[in-house]
């Protein structure tokens, strides 16, 4: 098991301490802690008046005590060059976790680069370029003007659409109001670069077009109204491990039947019942099962449907719904268009609906009733939350909009208790000027990439190695692409700069790709680049982001970035400046011209030209005014600013008005068609398992920080797959072993991890793991608009070994609580 290194005991934060406000660089949620320092020479005592907890030390604290940290919460990094100890903690005021961390946010502070400590040593720290046959440290001045010639080169001979670029377009980690400004203006303005695609998803696009094509923005409640809903209705998201707080805060004590919220508004007792939920999830997740330890199983009712037909059930409730005559036609009258249409278009009989998705009519019946019978003549308040088993499944674009039309119909968009909303996956952090240019279905960047176009690649924060989707033809022809520039570099080797250059554009005429990678470790598709710049993360500098309730918050800069690392929109200036000068060298004054504006000093600076001067409600926000706010901040849009703050605005569309040009809501017609991404029919047809794929409470993402520590390498040295004793039997492999999942477009590798609750044929695997990747069996067919189905996938499973030495310790108990 993993051990806690180097601590046997831990220094009390002094009184002195200085305290920053921080939002976990994480998940959506967006958790409120507070990072303490101190000079590493100085330590807190257990009297009241000598710690920051103002709290006697000298015996137990209670259990919920706020006056104690954890080992991973605790670190030695530096601060304006000087050693200092770190502490991380959750701030028990923030109303988003009220004091809770969980297992990922909790070792912020373990997972910062630290000399002392020899954490995140992976860290880059110096300017990486592909020099004498390997990667060489070198000076911004000298990777930035490459990187920068090599881009201005490529634009003036072959134009802007040579230039492809991959970006996240998120808030927390990676991200952030002030990053996605400074690459957005650098490539939307200084450049109109089309050939763009998102961390997540192979082109430059929304995951849920169809609930803002209907006039429904995905982010439209408020926390609290998970607390207030009679029915929680939850489509394809395993909450407890990945919006873990927003669960546990929010969700658990509903389902207790002992909200607060519900408490406050003093609603009748007979309210003050657990809340019931439904879960949509073809797997049996840990979600479910805390759901019934909480609520009761009798409130619990999971729809365990066939994978890729939540399509089929929302049609399904919509005109069982609508037939009862349980929706709300008031609003749907005031507020909304095309309904009957919608309703025509869209029948589909119970009967039908269980045929298809596996279900029993019955149960169908019963989520119907949990959502919109009417109670003592009361409409129910239900909340529809979904995230990427609906949104990375079959049929995107339908399916999302089939559970607007239910919450559209049952009167729940806009109101207490209510919502239709995205949990979602990073916090949010998007402005950027306008996309319009690149057009509907945007261009998918992947596939483009894989039969020879684009000369350069831009890499900002992703690792499409481990997180795309047909990564295993995507990795064999990137390798092959950007070999053909490394060796032409190679040769290069000890003339001038106009020699190296020439080299490089002659090899991008030969099916070469010159890659420039900003990233904080050297990445998987890392390996690949030939400019490799050290970006700094959260914590690192000032940054910020909202959370899934809009919830707007500033992380104040409590460590240095390791080595000459900077922000990511200081790093996007660099590259603008950079090639400003490159456009001139090359005669283009004109275009030059357009990277002048890029004169930032600081993130803020990045932040008052973007956010403040181009979000809605910007002009009212700045650093100051958000420091003042402290974790709990204000929920976007602002509409002011008063003695009480920044003004915001706790949940949309409270007056009926959507955001369509005429106000009104639409709802859409969404008939079944089956699986629709190509080449998804014919692999179900010819491979035993289906691949179901996602995440688990103790990995964050990619692995990209949990890979260097050990809490995670140990219980995960390679990336789990469920599957049903069974089909173990079936297979011949035992607990550990590692096996081969394979099919006609690749193969890739994961650990057995028994699982008696899956289903005979339907496996899941950990996604985008370093030492095995989900997306190497993901087929390259992607839905309409160019959304990636990763979650349907089917292949056959293989014994490769037995199980690896890394493995042999681990426990493979069921991931189930069960008390007694
Ligand atoms: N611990 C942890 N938390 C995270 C992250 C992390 O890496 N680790 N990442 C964050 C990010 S970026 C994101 S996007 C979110 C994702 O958050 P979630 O969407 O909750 O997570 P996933 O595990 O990707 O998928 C959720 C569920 O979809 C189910 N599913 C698969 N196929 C279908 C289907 O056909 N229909 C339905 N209804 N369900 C299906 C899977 O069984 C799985 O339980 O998590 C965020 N939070
Ligand atoms: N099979 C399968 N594939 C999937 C999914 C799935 O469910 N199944 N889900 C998809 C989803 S929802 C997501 S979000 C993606 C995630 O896919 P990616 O975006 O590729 O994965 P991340 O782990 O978020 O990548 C973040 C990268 O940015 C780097 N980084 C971290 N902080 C910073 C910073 O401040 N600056 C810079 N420059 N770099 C930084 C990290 O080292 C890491 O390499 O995967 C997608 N792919
Ligand atoms: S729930 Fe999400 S935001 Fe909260 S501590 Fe965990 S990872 Fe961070
Ligand atoms: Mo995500």
């Amino acid at each position: 098991m993993a051990f806690k290194r180097h601590i046997d005991r831990l220094p009390i934060i002094p009184a002195s301490a200085k305290k920053h406000n921080v939002t976990c660089p994480y998940c959506i949620v967006g958790c409120g802690y507070h990072a303490f320092t101190w000079p590493v020479n100085e330590e807190g005592g257990k009297a009241a008046g000598e710690n920051v907890m103002a709290t006697d030390l000298s015996g137990q604290q209670p259990l919920a005590s706020d006056a104690w940290y954890s080992p991973a919460m605790y670190n030695l990094v530096k601060q304006d060059g000087r050693n200092v100890h770190l502490v991380v903690k959750p701030d028990h005021g923030c109303v988003v976790n009220g004091g809770l961390s969980s297992a990922r946010g909790g070792r912020t502070a373990e997972n910062r680069y630290s000399t002392a400590r020899q954490t995140q040593q992976q860290r880059l720290t110096e300017p990486l370029v592909w020099r004498y046959g390997t990667w060489q440290p070198t000076g911004w001045d000298d990777a930035l003007s490459l990187a920068a010639d090599v881009t201005a080169r490529i634009i003036a001979e072959y134009g802007e659409d040579e230039l492809f670029v991959s970006m996240f377009d998120h808030g927390g980690s990676a991200g952030g109001y002030e990053n996605t400004w400074g690459t957005g203006k650098l490539y939307f303005e200084a450049m109109k670069i089309r050939h763009c695609r998102i961390h997540n998803r192979p082109a430059y696009n929304s995951e849920v077009h169809a609930s803002r094509d209907m006039g429904v923005g995905e982010l439209n409640n408020c926390y609290e109204d998970a607390e207030l809903a009679d029915t929680i209705f939850v489509a394809g998201a395993n909450s407890l491990e990945t919006q873990t707080n927003y669960f546990l805060n929010h969700w658990v004590p509903n389902l207790r039947g002992a909200s607060m919220a519900k408490k406050r508004a003093q609603l009748p007792d007979e309210l003050h019942a657990p809340a019931r939920i439904v879960i949509v999830d073809p797997r049996r997740t840990v979600t479910v099962n805390a759901c019934e330890h909480e609520a009761g199983a009798e409130n619990v009712l999971h729809l365990q449907l066939n994978s890729g037909t939540d399509l089929v059930l929302l049609n399904a409730l919509l005109t069982y719904i609508a037939a009862q005559g349980w929706t709300d036609s008031t609003f749907i009258e005031a507020h909304t268009k095309e309904f009957d249409k919608a309703i025509k278009a869209n029948q589909m009989s119970l009967d039908e609906a269980a045929s298809i998705t596996g279900l029993k009519p019955d149960d169908i019946r019963k989520a119907a009733e949990w959502i919109a019978a009417p109670k003592e003549g009361k409409r129910r308040r239900t909340m529809f939350a979904y995230e990427k088993g609906i949104i990375w499944g079959n049929d995107n674009y339908r399916t999302n909009a089939a559970l607007v039309n239910l919450a559209l119909a049952t009167g729940n968009v806009g109101r207490e208790g209510g919502g239709c909303v995205r949990l979602g996956g990073h916090q949010e952090g998007y402005v950027r000027p306008s996309d319009g240019f690149i057009g509907r279905p945007a261009p998918y960047i992947d596939d483009l990439l894989i039969k020879g176009k684009g000369r350069v690649h831009h890499v900002w924060a992703c690792d499409h190695y481990k997180t795309t989707l047909n990564a295993a033809e995507f990795k064999r022809v990137y390798n092959r692409r950007t070999n053909i520039v490394k060796e032409a570099m190679d040769k290069a080797i000890g003339g001038t700069r106009e020699s190296l250059i020439d080299a490089i554009i002659e090899a991008t005429g030969k099916g070469g790709l010159f890659v420039v990678n900003a990233e904080i470790i050297h990445s998987q598709i890392g390996q690949a680049a030939h400019v490799i710049l050290p970006a700094a993360e959260s914590g690192e500098m000032n940054l910020t982001s909202m959370n899934g309730e809009r919830r707007m918050r500033l992380t104040e800069r409590y460590m240095d970035p390791p080595g000459s690392a900077k922000p990511d929109c200081l790093i996007a200036a660099g590259v603008a400046q950079a090639m400003g000068q490159s456009f001139a060298a090359l005669g283009q004054l004109e275009t030059a011209a357009k990277f002048e504006v890029f004169d930032w000093q600081t993130e803020e600076d990045a932040f008052m030209d973007g956010y403040h001067l181009h979000a809605g409600g910007g002009e009212h926000v700045t650093y100051d005014r958000l420091r003042a706010m402290g974790n709990n901040g204000f929920q976007e849009p602002a509409t002011g600013y008063g003695d009480q703050g920044i003004i915001g605005t706790k949940r949309l569309y409270t007056d009926g008005k959507f955001s369509t040009d005429d106000g009104r809501a639409t709802f859409m017609e969404t008939e079944w068609r089956g699986l629709q991404a190509p080449g998804k029919k014919e692999q179900k047809r010819k491979f035993r398992f289906l691949i179901n794929n996602g995440r688990s409470n103790l990995v964050w993402q990619n692995a990209f920080s949990d890979q260097d520590n050990d809490f995670v390498t140990d219980r995960y040295p390679y990336p789990f797959i469920e599957l049903h004793p069974d089909d173990m039997s079936e297979l011949g492999v035992t607990k550990g072993d590692l096996v081969e999942v394979y099919n006609d477009d690749g193969a890739t590798q994961a650990m057995v991890y028994p699982t008696e609750t899956a289903r005979r044929g339907e496996s899941f695997m950990l996604f985008g793991y370093p030492t095995g990747q989900q997306g190497n069996v993901i087929n390259n067919g992607v839905n309409e608009l160019v959304i990636p189905n990763y979650k349907q996938t089917w292949a056959n499973i293989r014994k490769l070994s037995g199980a690896p030495v890394a493995v042999s310790h681990l426990s493979f108990k069921s991931k189930e609580y069960r008390p007694g």
